[in-house]
C-alpha cells in the first residue's frame, strides 16, 4: 500500500516542484508517463517531443537520485495508455491508491482530464512563476486596461530587481528607446552553446523517429535536455550575447536564427531553470558592469514582465480565451506555414528555421508569420495550433497569450491596445530579407508588390470601424484619406486578388 501519486508533467521538471515539496518521500509515489496522446494533441516538432522525453527520462534518474520511488512509464511499453488520466488510473489501480497531488498543469485540457479522474485529486499552484493566480487576479481588478508596462513596474517593486530603494535603477523603467537597432553582419557573433545527443537522447530520437512523423526536423537536435546544460546555456548567453540582447532584439538577419537572443524559453518553461535565477544572474552581469544597463533591463522585462504577465492572463481569462475570434477571421492558415511554397523571404526564412531548429525568435513570430496571418485574416484557431505545434518552447499558457493576444488580436484588446500589424517597410528596416525576394517592398501596388503592403491597407479597411477611432491607428487611416483614391481602389483590388490565391490554396 503506498500514500499519494505525485504526478510530474513533461513541463514540471524542477526539483522543488509544488508538488514534490507537498509530498511524503517515505509513502508517496511519483508518477511520470510518457503519452502518445501529449506528443499528437497537436502535432507537435519533434524536437519539442524529443526534448521532453529526454528532460523526463533523466529527471526521473535525478528523483530517484534524492530517494524518491519514481513509477515512470515509457512510450516503448506497449501496456501503456494513451492519455495521461489512462496512465495515472493504471498506476493507482496497481498500486492501490486513491489520491493524486498534480501541480497545476499549464494546459487546460491537461488539467481537465486530470480533475475528472475517479480519484481524490488535489491541484496545487505552481509556484515556479513570481506571480500567483491569485495575486494577478488581484492586480488586474478594477483595472479598465491590464497593459504590461505597469504590471512590469508592480513586478520590479515586488522582486527588487534593478530597483534602487523604491526607483528603478538608473532612473528609467524602460530602456527600450535605446533597443531595436538593425543588426549588422557580424563574423565575431558567437554561435550559441548546443549539446551533442548523449546516450539517452540519441535513444529518444530513435525513438521519436519511430513514433511521430510531425512537421519539423528531429537532427540535428542540440537543446539542454537536463539542469547542468541548461546552466551551461545560461552561462554561454550571459558571456557572450546578453550584452548586445537589447542593441539586436528587434532585428532579423538571413542565415542568422540566434543573434542575442537566449535560448533560455524551452529550459525555463520546462523547469530545468527558475525565472528568478535567471534574471538575478542577469542583474548581476550589470552590476558587474558586464554588459550595459538596456540590455539587462530589457531581458528582465521579458521574464518578469511579459513572461510572467501573460501567464496571468492565461489564468484569468481561463479556458474560453482559447477560442477568441474578435476580428472575425477565417481563413485556412497558407500551407506556406507547414513548409508549402512561398515566395516571399522573410516568410520563408521563418517557416525554414521554424522547421530545422524549432525556434524563431519574437519578432519573427510576431511582425513575420503573426503579422502576415493576421493581415490575411487567418482563422486564430488554425494560428494557435501552430505556434502551439511548431516551437521548442511552446505550452499553451505562454503560448495563447500570444497568439491569440499579442499576435492576432483575437481578445479583442485585452493583451494588445492596438493590433501588431505592419506593412513591408517595418520588416525592411529590421531585416535583410527584402534584398533577396522576389517581391519589392517598395511596390505598393501591381506587379511585384510586396503582399504585407496590399494585406496591410486591406486589414486596416475591412476593420475600419473598430480602429479609425483608436488614437494609436488612427494616423493611418489619415494617411489613406491623403492618397489618391485611384491608387487605393488599385491596392485593395490587389489585395483581393492575393486573398483570393491564398483561398484557393495557390503559392504567393
Ligand atoms: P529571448 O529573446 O532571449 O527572451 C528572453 C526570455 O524572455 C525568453 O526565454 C522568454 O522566457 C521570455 N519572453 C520573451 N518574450 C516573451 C513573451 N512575449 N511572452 C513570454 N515570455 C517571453 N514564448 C514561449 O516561451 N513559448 C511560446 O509558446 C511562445 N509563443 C509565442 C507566440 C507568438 C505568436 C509570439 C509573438 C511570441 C511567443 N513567445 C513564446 C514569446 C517569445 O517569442 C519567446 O519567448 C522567445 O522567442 C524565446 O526565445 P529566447 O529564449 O531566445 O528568448
Ligand atoms: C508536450 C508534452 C509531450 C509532447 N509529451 C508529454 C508526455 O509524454 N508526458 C507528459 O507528462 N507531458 C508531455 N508533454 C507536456 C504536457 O503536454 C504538458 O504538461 C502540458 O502541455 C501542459 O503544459
Ligand atoms: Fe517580406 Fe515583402 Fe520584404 Fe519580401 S519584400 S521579404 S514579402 S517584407
Amino acid at each position: 500500500m503506498v500514500g499519494r501519486l505525485i504526478v510530474v508533467l513533461g513541463d514540471q521538471l524542477s526539483l522543488d516542484l509544488a508538488g514534490l515539496m507537498a509530498g511524503d518521500m517515505s509513502c508517496d509515489v511519483v508518477v511520470m508517463a510518457e503519452v502518445k496522446g501529449e506528443g499528437t494533441s497537436v502535432p507537435h516538432h519533434p524536437q519539442k517531443i524529443a526534448l521532453i522525453l529526454a528532460a523526463m527520462r533523466k529527471h526521473a534518474e535525478a528523483l530517484r537520485g534524492l530517494g524518491w520511488r519514481v513509477e515512470y512509464s515509457t512510450l516503448e511499453e506497449a501496456e501503456n495508455s494513451q492519455t495521461l488520466a489512462g496512465e495515472v488510473l493504471r498506476r493507482a489501480a496497481e498500486l492501490g491508491a486513491s489520491d493524486v497531488i498534480v501541480t497545476h498543469p499549464g494546459e487546460w485540457r491537461v488539467l481537465e482530464e486530470l480533475q475528472a479522474l475517479p480519484l481524490g485529486v488535489t491541484v496545487l499552484p505552481d509556484d515556479r512563476f513570481l506571480s500567483s493566480h491569485a495575486e494577478f487576479a488581484a492586480w488586474a481588478e478594477g483595472r479598465k486596461e491590464l497593459r504590461m508596462e505597469w504590471f512590469y513596474r508592480y513586478m520590479r517593486r515586488k522582486t527588487g530587481l534593478m530597483m534602487e530603494g523604491d526607483k528603478p535603477a538608473g532612473g528609467q523603467w524602460n530602456y527600450d528607446h535605446d533597443n531595436r537597432k538593425r543588426a549588422q553582419r557580424s563574423l565575431l557573433r558567437a554561435a550559441p552553446v548546443r549539446f551533442a545527443p548523449d546516450g539517452v537522447v540519441e535513444e529518444v530520437l530513435a525513438l521519436v523517429e519511430a513514433r511521430f512523423d510531425h512537421f519539423g526536423a528531429l537532427r540535428p537536435f542540440g537543446w539542454a535536455t537536463d539542469r547542468a546544460q541548461a546552466l551551461a546555456v545560461l552561462e554561454d548567453f550571459l558571456t557572450h550575447r546578453l550584452a548586445t540582447f537589447g542593441d539586436e532584439q528587434d532585428a532579423m538577419l538571413e542565415g542568422e536564427p540566434w543573434l542575442s537572443h537566449s535560448l533560455l524559453s524551452a529550459s525555463l518553461n520546462i523547469g530545468l531553470l527558475g525565472s528568478l535565477e535567471v534574471c538575478k544572474a542577469v542583474e548581476a552581469a550589470w552590476q558587474a558592469g558586464r554588459v550595459p544597463i538596456n540590455a539587462a533591463e530589457g531581458f528582465i522585462r521579458q521574464i518578469i514582465g511579459w513572461r510572467e504577465y501573460v501567464r496571468g492572463i492565461w489564468a484569468l481569462k481561463g479556458p474560453e480565451y482559447l477560442a477568441g475570434n474578435a476580428l472575425g477571421h477565417s481563413r485556412a492558415l497558407p500551407a506556406a506555414y507547414w513548409g508549402g511554397k512561398t515566395q516571399m523571404a522573410c516568410v520563408k526564412a521563418a517557416v525554414v528555421q521554424t522547421r530545422d531548429l524549432a525556434y524563431a525568435h519574437h519578432i519573427q513570430r510576431l511582425m513575420v508569420t503573426g503579422n502576415f496571418a493576421l493581415l490575411a485574416g487567418v482563422d486564430p484557431a488554425h494560428v494557435h495550433e501552430w505556434y502551439l505545434s511548431v516551437y521548442i518552447d511552446a505550452f499553451e499558457w505562454v503560448e495563447a497569450p500570444n497568439t491569440i493576444g499579442m499576435s492576432q488580436w483575437a481578445d479583442g484588446g485585452v493583451v494588445g491596445s492596438k493590433p501588431y500589424v505592419s506593412s513591408g517597410a517595418y520588416i525592411d528596416r529590421m531585416s535583410d530579407y527584402c534584398g533577396g525576394c522576389a517581391y519589392k517592398v517598395a511596390v505598393k501596388v501591381g506587379e511585384g508588390a510586396c503582399p504585407f503592403n496590399l494585406l496591410y491597407w486591406h486589414f486596416l479597411m475591412r476593420h475600419r470601424e473598430r480602429f479609425a477611432k483608436n488614437p494609436r491607428m488612427a494616423q493611418m487611416y489619415r494617411t489613406w484619406e491623403k492618397m489618391d483614391p485611384d491608387h487605393c481602389t488599385r491596392v485593395l483590388a490587389d489585395a483581393d486578388t492575393l486573398l483570393t490565391r491564398l483561398e484557393a490554396g495557390e503559392p504567393v
